[in-house]
């Protein structure tokens, strides 16, 4: 993929490669007709991002079971995401009953709350004593409650600890919240690796593992940021476990994901920071490979459709007629 990403560059093709793939994906022709309703309008904080009548979260608690919110699932990389627009001031109770309901570890916060002296997302957390904020925020609609437990600055990003409660049963859990401070709208980070850190430090706190529920990932329409976000951290587990960036077929990737929520990447330069930060994030995962002795590039497989289809194991055609050598 690193020649891909060289001979698009060479021919300053990513605007071209970016169109392509928003024309195939036109062709999906998924409904949304649940986010078109009368009823739902008003919950959504863009009229043209609206989410895909198959794949969006369900909300069980309450009258009403709509949320601007897609589960977006990459099945060969064992990865499952919720990815969300920025709450408004009305669906700030549901993003946290969603939350809740979900079992979700951390939420991934890729915008702030203001950019271009425009509100892009409702204050949805309390912001703590120590920021003149509160420290507690209460959702009586839903019947939560939200606090703030401490927070950890690093230079990209912060990484705050809530602590969200279920009023009725008195039961609460912990929600970190990673917000990744510096990244503008129809933008890009400013370099792979700060952005390379923001993922391995979601990645250490265990918030992407199958044993939890699906990390909720937003931005402000949680289509452009987000969903770089995810092609990146889910390609870099398919090439972790294939020893090899060669095979990983990132335009593939993006095209499966785009059935889950529409418009995933927003920009050629994002779709070209994608290769980017994929290609660095690999090395530094492939160096980690080799120097614990792992042995790069055994498995020679093709990624079809977001599935890993294996030809090769330790170049042994594994379809082959039985010689071990
Ligand atoms: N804040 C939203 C916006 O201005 O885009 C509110 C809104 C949402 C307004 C949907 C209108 C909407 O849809 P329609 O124009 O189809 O009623
Ligand atoms: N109609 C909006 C616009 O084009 O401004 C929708 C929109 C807003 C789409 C922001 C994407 C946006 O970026 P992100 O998904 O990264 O918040
Ligand atoms: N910001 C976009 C706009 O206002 O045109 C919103 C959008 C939503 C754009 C989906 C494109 C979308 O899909 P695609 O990227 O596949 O064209």
């Amino acid at each position: 993929m690193e020649q891909e990403f060289f001979e698009i560059d060479g021919k300053n093709a990513w605007a071209e490669v970016f169109q392509q793939i928003r024309s195939e994906s036109l062709s999906y022709n998924f409904t949304y007709k649940d986010a078109r309703k009368a009823e739902n309008k008003n919950l959504n904080r863009y009229r043209d991002v609206n989410p895909y009548d198959h794949s969006r979260v369900r909300l069980s608690k309450g009258d009403k079971d709509y949320i601007n919110a897609s589960h977006v699932e990459v099945p060969a990389a064992r990865r499952a995401y919720i990815l969300t627009q920025g709450p408004l001031p009305i669906t700030t109770g549901h993003f946290w009953l969603m939350i809740w309901e979900q079992k979700s570890k951390a939420v991934l916060m890729l915008n702030r709350v203001i950019e271009k002296n425009t509100v892009k997302c409702h204050q949805y957390w309390p912001l703590g004593s120590k920021h003149d904020g509160e420290d507690e925020m209460l959702l009586t609609d839903v019947n939560l409650k939200v606090g703030f437990l401490g927070e950890k600055e690093a230079s990209y990003y912060t990484v705050r600890e809530l602590l969200l409660t279920d009023l009725e049963s008195k039961e609460s859990r912990v929600v970190l919240h990673f917000h990744y401070t510096t990244w503008p709208d129809f933008g890009v980070p400013e370099s792979p690796s700060a952005f390379f850190n923001f993922l391995m430090a979601v990645r250490e706190s265990g918030a992407l593992n199958q044993d939890v529920g699906p990390a909720v990932v937003h931005c402000s329409a949680g289509i452009g940021r987000s969903g770089t976000f995810c092609l990146v951290d889910s390609c870099l587990v398919l090439i972790e476990e294939s020893g090899c960036t060669e095979t990983i077929k990132v335009r593939d990737i993006l095209l499966a994901m785009r059935k889950y929520r529409m418009g995933l990447i927003q920009t050629p330069d994002q779709l070209r920071f994608s290769y980017l930060a994929i290609i660095e994030g690999a090395k530094q995962i492939l160096a980690g490979q080799q120097s614990s002795k792992k042995v790069p590039c055994t498995h020679h497989s093709e990624i079809q459709d977001g599935k890993i289809i294996k030809k090769q194991v330790n170049n042994i055609d594994v379809r082959g007629s039985g010689s071990k050598n």
